[in-house]
This record gives C-alpha cells, structure tokens and sequence, in this order.
C-alpha cells in the first residue's frame, strides 16, 4: 500500500505563437504529475519544462526520465503515506538539479498532503491576500503594428503591467512604439539572456522609457556581467534564470546583481524553496513577483497562491487562462479588474476537468514504486 503517480503528457494550442529570444512555441507541451493515495485521492503538481532545454538546462523528456528512474525513487521509504512537504524536500535534495521535476512531485504531494488537511495552499504559504494583481508577458511579433494590437488587447482587458519580450533588434522601436500609445502604463522588458556584457551602453537606452526593471539581459551564470550593467544602466535590472535557490538569491543580492527577483517555483525546485527565497527577500528588502511558465490552470493555482504572500509587491505573469488557451485543463482563470482571485479549497484548489484532460492527453506513464 503506497502512493503512485501518474505522468500525464498534455497538448494544448496557444492562441498565438509565443516567441521569445531563445525560440517559438505554438503548442505548449505540458506535464501534470498526479499523486493517488490508497484512500483514491489525487495530488497534482505542473512541470513547466519546455520540449527543448531552451529557457534552462531542463527539458520534458529529460523530466520525466528523471521523476521515474531517480525522483520518484528515492522517495520510496516515504510513501507508505502521504509524507510531509519537507521530508519531501529534503529526500529530492539529495539529487541534484532539475527543479522543475522536482518541484512537480513536490507539488503534487503537497496537494495530497493539504486536501486530507483541508488546508489550501495559499493558508499553508503563508497568504495575506485574497486576490493577486496580474500582468502579462508580449512574445516578440512580427511587426510593430501586430505588437500595439496584442498590448492593446491586453490594456483593453485590464492587466496591471506590461511586459515586452525583446532580444537585439528588437528593443527600442518597440518601447518607443508602446510608450507613444500608452505614456504612463507600467511597462517591464524580459530578455531571457539575450544581451552580453559589451551590451551595457545599449541596455542604458531603455532608461528614457520608464520601465519598472530589466528581466535577465545576460547569460543565468554571469553575476558580474549583471552588475556591470547596473552600474552603467538606471532601469532596475531584476534575475529570472539566475536564481535557482535561496543562497544564489541571496549571493546575486549582496553581490550586487540584482535589486528585484522573479520567483518561479519550477525554477528553483518547489513551493518551499520559494516561499523561502520571498522570506529572504523580505528581511533584505529585495521585491519579488512571480513568474510564470504557461501553466496550465493547475500551475496557475498554485502560483496565484504563492503571489498572494506578502513580499510579492509587483504584477506578477499570474495571467488568465485566455491569455494563452483557449480552453485549460481546469474551470478557466478569468481576469476580474486585473486581478485573480486566490483559490480558497484544499491543496492548490482546483482539479484538471477529466474530460478536458482526456482531450488534451497525449500519454500517460504509471509509476508505482
Ligand atoms: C520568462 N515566461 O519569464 C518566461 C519564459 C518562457 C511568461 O515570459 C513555453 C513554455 C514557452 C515556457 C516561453 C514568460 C515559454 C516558456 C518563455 C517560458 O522568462
Ligand atoms: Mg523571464
């Protein structure tokens, strides 16, 4: 008698191919780790790799080799019943890397471990809020035209905060394009590493447009790189890829490569270490928002609750379902005033809708240790 787990592999359309500085996606393939009890009740967790290690090292089929042949594994002497979340964290940590296959079980279990709780997760966390505010993220498009049409869209449906995709080449024309349309909007750029070092007078451009921070322009290794740009650029510049847990949060902090962080739970291996770096940023006065990885309703959930903590001051990429799918796997996210409302049930507070999720499935791997 144990727990096990199943490995569903969906399909979903985006409504519009996503394109960012390391490549395009117009079908998000995405994994939802489900976790059975004996007593037949689920835990989901969202592993938000990509089918090509393009944002990080960690890709899908890499995953979910990992979460079976090592992950899930080493944490059978736990699963004689649902194991509490930091006996969880800890087994997961003696194997290193791959958060984001981490960080799918670890979920998934944490799901289980709330709902025979009767505790949601946001309660859990740590939660001061019952509703997030939200931003949204602009792929790199084909023209400016196509760009003032989709931000328009989205100032239309009321999102808090912009946030432009840019890569050499494409960068100023687009500020300044968006900035003539909308002077006071809150408005970020993400880079996804595309700049280097030599790029700082460049970068320094971005400064006439007002922007609230400057989203990883440089390598996820290069520390100093980053604060070589701070000092010659004004624009906050803010980590996504470089921090991957709470001492790297911490070293990029004191070292000076960094005044703002983008917390993603996938990133940096699960909901624990999370809370933990916004704990950290917290005492160090560092804001923090939360990112996302075009979650599926289940790992939007648990991020809307994670944004609720208090430390999260900024818009986060928490967006509604409709900004990437037409249909989700869960009952949609629906924007209300540019906000989410935090899910209330036990453990992340939704379930994947079996119909949906059968549609979507492309293959499901059981794993029973
Ligand atoms: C970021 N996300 O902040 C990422 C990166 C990203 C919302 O901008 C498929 C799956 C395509 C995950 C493209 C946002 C993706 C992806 C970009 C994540 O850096
Ligand atoms: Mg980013």
């Amino acid at each position: 008698m144990s727990i096990s787990f199943n490995i569903h592999s969906l399909e979903i359309p985006l409504v519009r191919p996503f394109r960012t500085s390391f490549g395009s996606q117009s079908v998000r393939d995405v994994v939802l780790v489900e976790a059975v009890s004996d007593a037949g009740i689920s835990g989901w967790g969202e592993c938000v790799t990509m089918a090509w290690p393009g944002y990080s090292a960690e890709y899908t089929r890499g995953a979910i080799n990992v979460m079976r042949e090592f992950l899930i594994p080493t944490l059978l002497p736990l699963l004689g019943s649902t194991p509490a979340p930091g006996s969880v964290r800890a087994a997961l940590a003696v194997m290193q890397g791959n958060p984001m296959a981490k960080s799918a079980i670890e979920t998934a279990l944490l799901d289980l471990w709330l709902k025979e709780r009767n505790l949601s997760l946001g309660e859990f966390l740590g939660a001061v809020r019952d509703r997030v505010d939200c931003g949204v993220s602009v792929g790199i498009p084909n023209s400016i035209a196509d760009l003032i049409t989709e931000v328009g869209q989205y100032v239309d449906e009321g999102y808090r905060r912009i946030k432009l995709k840019v890569e050499p080449g494409w960068d100023l024309d687009a500020l300044r394009a968006v900035r003539a349309q909308w002077p006071d909007i809150p408005l970020q750029v993400d880079a996804n590493q595309a700049y280097r070092r030599s790029d700082a007078e460049h970068l320094a451009k971005f400064d006439e447009f007002d922007l609230l921070l400057i989203e990883q322009p440089l390598p996820e290794d290069d520390l100093l790189g980053h604060k070589l740009i701070s000092s010659v650029v004004a624009t906050p510049i803010c980590l996504d890829e470089s921090i991957l847990s709470v001492d790297s949060a911490e070293s990029a902090v004191e070292f000076g490569a960094t005044t703002i962080i983008n917390i993603k739970p996938g990133r940096v291996g699960g909901f624990l270490n999370a809370r933990d770096i916004h704990d950290l940023c917290v005492e160090m006065n560092i804001p923090v928002w939360c990112g996302g990885m075009l979650e599926t309703g289940v790992g939007r959930a648990a991020n809307i609750a994670l944004a609720a903590l208090p430390g999260f001051i900024l818009p986060g990429d928490t967006s509604a379902s409709s900004r990437y799918y037409k249909e989700d796997v869960t009952q949609p996210f629906v924007l209300d005033n540019g906000q989410l409302l935090v899910p209330t049930g036990p453990g992340i507070g939704v379930e994947p809708i079996a119909a949906n999720l059968a549609e979507m499935s492309t293959n499901i791997e059981h794993v029973e240790v």
